[in-house]
Order: structure tokens, then C-alpha cells, then sequence
């Protein structure tokens, strides 16, 4: 696959393509299925399709793939109820595990007209 973006027209990269990752494909016919796969479990696979947080899953109970699964199965949507912040401020006792840090520039693309990425 090659993705290209020309800057004759001032166009430029977004999101910032240093940030682009390589992640594995969701499983979708376990998506929303009830139970919580943590292959599926981030924002690329729509969070499994609510499995892992007990305020999106359907019968607002968290079943696990595999049982014994803590940290990859942890309810991380960041629009589920139990992430949102406290509206008092207060701390929520929650682990930030943002990945996606902002204000970082690309480098090495220097003056050129056109930036291209392939995927091996
Ligand atoms: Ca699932």
C-alpha cells in the first residue's frame, strides 16, 4: 500500500503519519458479541464493540476471553461511564493510558513536494 499527499496545494498530513500504527485487525464477528476479546479491545476496533466496559455491554455484565485476562481486557473506552472524569475533579484513581500524545512534528520530511509511506 502506498499513501501519498502532495503539498503543491498546501496540503498537509493529518493525522501526523509519525503517529500511524501498525495494529493487528479486529476480530469483527466478535465485536459486540458479549464477551471480551482483548484483540478487539481499543479505539481502532471500536473497543469491542462495548464487550469490555459493563456500562456499553449489552447486558452491562463483562465476560472474558480468556477468563484470567486483567490488563488487556480492562474497560479502556473513554466514553464509557467508567472513565469519565469525576465532575468534581477529583482524582479518579483511573491510569491515563492515552498513546496518542499531540503536538509532536513530523521530521525528515524536509522541503519535499511529496511524502510517500509504504507498507512493506
Ligand atoms: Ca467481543
Amino acid at each position: 500500500m502506498i499513501i501519498t499527499c502532495t503539498k503543491t496545494q498546501k496540503l498537509d498530513w493529518y493525522p501526523d503519519p509519525a503517529k500511524l500504527q501498525c495494529v493487528p485487525g479486529c476480530r469483527k464477528a466478535e465485536i459486540a458479541d458479549g464477551v471480551c476479546d482483548p484483540i478487539n479491545n481499543n479505539k481502532h476496533c471500536r473497543w469491542d464493540g462495548g464487550d469490555c466496559c459493563p456500562s456499553t455491554t449489552k447486558n452491562r455484565i463483562v465476560r472474558l476471553a480468556p477468563s484470567d485476562c486483567k490488563s488487556e481486557c480492562a474497560c479502556k473506552d473513554p466514553d464509557a461511564k467508567e472513565n469519565e472524569e469525576p465532575p468534581n475533579g477529583g482524582a479518579s484513581g483511573l491510569d491515563d493510558e492515552d498513546d496518542e500524545d499531540e503536538g509532536e512534528k513530523p521530521e525528515g520530511s524536509g522541503s519535499d513536494d511529496m511524502m510517500v509511506i509504504k507498507d512493506p
